[in-house]
């Protein structure tokens, strides 16, 4: 039997159709195919939720094909052939696609905003249409393709799973929406890859379907890399130079200023990155930003750095100790007392530096600075022919006392 269904043109009139044409051989009987899927799905509208959050930003162009050059037909779609590049960002690939507006025929609709395409084409029969771009990857870097694979069912005539072949470069699969109740149906499939490359072809190609493939809503993102933090303290004092420990000098024998620097911390997906300073052990933060100041107490302290990406968090610890100008003065004696230059050549000199101890401990830094004025001078005689390294480093030590001080 059958059944009037409506028109569609034909050779320039519009002429009546019917259910039982043979579809793949006629344009006309195409128009009808489509006019009949819309009939069939006019009544049975599902609204399925859909996954619509992606973290990170997506790296695909146009991913939900609604830009480009869209001349719709009289039935809401056009053809595009392989080749075509009218869909922004996208080539066409293996056969006819048909991009589609919401305003169609047969009320399939998006699942983003307005245009999706139907891989199935007008041709309707394999091969199917596809579509792919390149986008620039980072090798090593793994990123999540995501998008909405679109199936239209109607027991007993348009039953049948949709099927696309989603690939990135080597990566990828055929992912099959099997639809159990009839409608404009949308699901959304992802899938990782590593890239291997610094440009990576997406491609979505289709398989199976009847009369309907659809495909809207992709994207690609990079999965979000962890931020590295580096934190550093200064202005650090060491003897000798070069040595491991951390130690700041105190102007006056109760606090130093602190210069803590996370700038050196960084993030592979260059994101904007915050910077919070903790120090022993504290609830709440001291500082933000990666650069901070803070007046320290004479001891040790522990300083940690949490930097966050927005996804992540990385932390860094800094050990260091506030020391008093003579507690200075006796790491100085005690690296002295340690040096190879026989008993001889050393007592005068710790003779000329442990002064300065006491004159410091009391707050005499005029006293103290003098003390290591002499000191120097002590050592340009006797030691700087003898080791000009050594006695480099040990004038350097004092002469950065005597400044933390206001005597240098
Ligand atoms: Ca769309
Ligand atoms: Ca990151």
């Amino acid at each position: 039997m059958k059944t009037n269904i409506g028109t569609a043109n034909r050779d320039g009139k519009e002429t009546k159709c019917h259910n039982n044409y043979n579809y793949k051989s006629d344009p006309f009987e195409l128009r009808c195919a489509k006019l009949l899927k819309g009939t069939l799905l006019a009544s049975l509208f599902l609204l399925i939720p859909l996954a619509s959050a992606h973290a990170g930003a997506n790296v695909l162009t146009n991913g939900s094909f609604e830009d480009g050059n869209f001349v719709p037909d009289g039935n809401g779609y056009q053809s595009k052939f392989p080749g075509s590049t009218d869909i922004t960002g996208w080539t066409v690939t293996s056969s006819e696609v048909a991009w589609a507006s919401n305003a169609n025929v047969d009320g399939l609709t998006a699942s983003d905003r307005t245009h999706f395409l139907d891989l199935t084409g007008y041709h309707d029969s394999p091969p199917y249409g596809g579509v792919s771009q390149t986008i620039d990857t980072i090798i090593g870097r793994t990123y999540t393709v995501s998008f909405d694979l679109g199936d239209s069912a109607k027991s007993g005539l348009y039953q049948g799973p949709a099927s696309v072949l989603a690939s990135a470069g080597s990566a990828g699969g055929v992912f099959t929406l099997g639809p159990s109740a009839g409608g404009n149906l949308w699901q959304t499939y992802s899938y990782s890859f590593r890239a291997t490359s610094s440009a990576t072809d997406i491609a979505f190609t289709g398989v199976q379907g009847i009369f309907y493939i659809g495909l809207d809503n992709a994207s690609v993102t990079v999965e979000p890399v962890p931020p590295l933090a580096l934190a550093t303290v200064s202005p650090l004092f060491a003897i000798p130079q070069g040595g491991t420990n951390r130690f700041i000098l105190s102007p006056n024998n109760a606090d130093a200023t602190v210069l803590l620097d996370g700038s050196q911390s960084s993030d592979a997906d260059n994101d904007p990155l915050q910077f919070f300073w903790y120090a022993d052990g504290q609830p709440s933060a001291l500082a933000t930003g990666a650069l901070a100041t803070n007046q320290f107490a004479v001891g040790p302290h522990t300083v940690q750095l949490v930097v966050s990406d927005g996804h992540d968090t990385a932390t860094a610890q800094v050990r260091f100790a506030v020391i008093t100008p003579a507690t200075a003065v006796g790491q100085l004696m005690a690296v002295v007392d340690e040096a190879n230059l026989g008993s001889r050549n050393k007592q005068p000199l710790l003779a000329t530096l442990s002064p300065a101890m006491p004159s410091f401990d009391r707050g005499d830094f005029k006293a103290g600075v003098n003390q290591l004025s002499a000191f120097q001078n002590q050592v340009r005689a006797q030691v700087a022919t003898w080791d000009p390294a050594l006695a480099s480093e040990w004038i350097t030590a004092t002469q950065r006392i005597s400044e933390v001080v206001g005597g240098g």
